[in-house]
């Protein structure tokens, strides 16, 4: 497995967004801004505002979104900036609760071609194939966008839709 890089070549990285307590449309905005202000990264494109139901967990519908950066930073750099910009926007784990409610969720889907797989952070996301509020936004951004086993982010879109998973751009993420 490659190591991780903190001083290669600048890499394209996505990120998703999700929020689905509180004002979620306007944590979004404010995070897309954070995002932006990240040291070592600069902010390609960010998707549209998505909703749609709790997968695998519950609360309110929930807000989703994909942005792209350009990092000269590595993976976990990136991902300790994700989580501070959660705790500022007051992301809570409660022990014990798998995919509880929150404020601001920041994943990491993928950091260049980087294949990763530690405790802390997997790469390419082990679950992003899975998710029509991950794809949704991808394909916005990139429709010709291949995941790792190869299929086309439309196809899979096709497919997690057929299966009954709805998600509905509700409007610009303007930021
Ligand atoms: N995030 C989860 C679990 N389920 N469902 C939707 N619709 N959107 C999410 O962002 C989401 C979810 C865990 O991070
Ligand atoms: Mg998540
Ligand atoms: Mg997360």
């Amino acid at each position: 497995m490659p190591a991780a890089q903190g001083n290669g070549p600048a890499r394209l990285a996505l990120v998703g967004l999700g929020a689905n307590l509180g004002d979620a449309a306007s944590t979004l905005r404010e995070a897309v801004r954070e995002l932006a202000d990240v040291p070592e990264c600069t902010l390609l494109a960010c998707s549209g505002l998505w909703s749609s139901a709790p997968v695998d967990a519950g609360g309110p519908d929930y807000c989703n979104a994909v942005a792209e950066l350009r990092c000269a930073c590595g993976p976990q750099q990136l991902l300790r900036a994700l989580q501070h910009i959660e705790q500022r926007h007051g992301r809570q784990r409660p022990p014990g609760v798998r995919n509880a409610p929150r404020t601001l969720d920041l994943d990491l889907l993928c950091f260049g071609e980087l294949r990763l797989d530690t405790p802390e952070l997997s790469l390419p996301h082990p679950r992003m194939h899975l998710r029509a509020f991950v794809l949704a936004p991808l394909a916005e951004l990139h429709p010709d966008w291949q995941l790792p086993d190869g299929e086309p982010v439309t196809e899979a879109l096709r497919r997690l839709r057929s299966a009954g998973q709805r998600v509905r751009r509700i409007g610009a993420l303007a930021y």
